[in-house]
């Protein structure tokens, strides 16, 4: 079961060919283009050496070229790295290092990067393809032939390179994309996610080729405007994004946005914890509900959601049918119902391996069960409410305090877009509590006439709902805040003061 043979095959045998899969600018391909075009790929990474069991780089944008790319790999038996284009060249060259990379396929921009290494353009790539015969057979592989290797994107630290194989994403999409979510042939999806991350994966990649439906893709960075034009464009059935992002959609969109979002059916949050009220107001934008779930980069998707069958705002919904999910307290045991605790979760695409890293510690080591170091709560009703990272909690004159709950009551202030708050410790070592506020309007930041009575109002606004040992220290104006691609707050910058 070669994944991306599987997928060709499965378009011909069920009549997807000529329907739409992916629509980049003006451009649309359909099915059976993405996979003609995949296999003339193949026959040009043949050319250049890539063989089965080789890794090929993807440093590309979101569009045509890099779903060509990863395909052409995968029908070769190569797993594909992916890897975010916009880091840094030494995060690249790192990376390529790691995973020992044969060839590197590269976005504009990067003609700098991977030097010594042979490098291809994904444009070039998809121009010749076109001169080029397909590939006639596809490499073997069964469902635990490595198919791709994503990199955590961790809010500290070196990242870890978590390995999926060719059976993954058939699983998650079946679990996730059609019995949660119900994703059908008539479903246009946008992901403000991008493909090398687990969630843009499954949302704009592996649903849409599975389901015989179809994804928006943007290279661009997907502002607010963009999202709504596209969504309006090509009647976007299905978005996914992140709160952050929801957020500043919900500022930005004008009083017509209603009509532009007419078409969503369903609005799907992951990657942070959606603050208090925003689900609701976005819902009411949508028309739609708007369908919060948890996942992890180890676990392919997510381990948790809800579904258009049954949601529970507020949570991240129930375990996905098809996986475990315990609470379990710092030594790992078993936690009861009605106490917080860390999320554990096992199942059948959660990673077995960590590149060039000892079992010890991950999945393997645990009998399949990944520790995803998200804490959590489970509700009567069995959904799951997410309550932060288990490394979020700050220390302040001796005591342990969540800056999430802080974040949240600062949140409930209209002026306010996105807030973080850590402890910041002075060169005299002294550790004292700071609020950095993303306004909802960006005209406020840097010392405009009206920051300074944002400021007062919300360290009163803390006084009156917090003790006094969560108010904090000071409010800090910033126009944004240090995330990692996929949306998550980095804290450790916080934490510094600066970013
Ligand atoms: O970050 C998440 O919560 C997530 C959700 C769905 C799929 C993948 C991920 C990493």
């Amino acid at each position: 079961m070669n994944a991306a043979a599987e997928l060709d095959a499965r378009a011909r045998r069920r009549g997807w060919t000529a329907r739409p899969a992916f629509y980049e600018g003006d451009l649309v391909w359909t099915h059976g283009e993405v996979h003609d075009l995949a296999a003339r790929a193949a026959t040009l990474l043949a050319g250049r050496g890539v063989q089965a069991g080789d890794r090929v780089l993807l440093a590309l944008p979101d569009g045509i070229s890099w779903v060509v790319a990863f395909l052409a790999a995968a029908r070769l038996g190569a797993t594909a790295v992916l890897a975010n284009p916009a880091l840094t060249a030494d995060e690249h060259d790192f990376m390529a290092e790691d995973a020992k990379v044969t060839l590197c396929v590269s976005g504009p921009g990067l003609e700098d990067r991977f030097a010594g290494r042979d490098r291809l353009a994904g444009e070039a790539l998809l121009a010749s393809a076109r001169e080029t015969s397909p590939a006639t057979r596809s490499e073997p592989a069964d469902r635990h032939t490595p198919l791709y290797i994503q990199y955590t994107s961790g809010t500290t630290g070196r990242p870890k390179g978590v390995v999926h194989r060719h059976g993954d994403p058939e699983t998650y999409h079946d679990l996730v994309g059609e019995r949660v979510l119900g994703i059908g042939p008539d479903d246009v999806a946008l992901s403000v996610s991008k493909l090398f991350f687990a969630y843009g994966f499954g949302n704009a990649f592996a649903f849409p080729l599975f389901s015989g439906s179809a994804a928006v893709l943007v290279g661009a960075r997907p502002t607010p405007s963009l999202v709504g034009e596209l969504v309006d464009r090509h009647r976007v059935t299905v978005l996914y994004s992140v709160p952050s992002a929801y957020a500043a959609l919900m500022d930005q969109v004008g009083p017509d946005a209603r009509k532009a979002f007419g078409s969503v059916r369903a609005a799907v949050a992951a990657g942070e914890r959606m603050p208090w009220g925003l689900g609701e107001r976005l819902a009411g934008l949508f028309g739609a509900p708007v369908l919060e779930q948890i996942g992890s980069t180890e676990v392919g998707h997510a381990f948790c959601a809800n579904g258009v069958a049954h949601n529970m705002p507020g949570t991240v919904g129930p375990a996905v049918p098809g996986y475990e999910v315990e609470l379990r307290d710092r030594d790992g045991e078993p936690l009861p119902d009605g106490t917080e605790g860390e999320l554990w979760v096992r199942g059948p695409t959660v990673t077995h391996t960590y590149l060039n890293l000892p079992p010890a510690g991950g999945p393997a080591a645990a009998d399949g069960w990944l520790a995803t170091r998200d804490l959590a709560y489970r509700t009567p009703a069995g959904t799951f409410i997410h309550l932060g990272r288990t490394d979020d909690m700050e220390m302040v004159g001796g005591i342990t305090l969540s800056p999430l709950e802080v974040e949240e009551v600062l949140h409930g202030h209209p002026a306010v877009r996105e807030v973080a708050v850590a402890a910041l410790t002075d060169p005299r070592g002294a550790t004292a509590l700071h609020a950095f506020v993303v306004p909802a309007s960006i005209a406020t930041v840097d010392g405009a006439p009206d920051a300074r009575a944002i400021e007062s109002d919300l360290i009163a606004l803390a006084r009156q709902r917090l003790a006094p040992f969560k108010v904090p220290r000071s409010v800090r104006l910033v126009s944004g805040l240090p995330r990692t691609p996929t949306g998550k707050l980095r804290r450790h910058l916080v934490r510094r003061g600066s970013w």
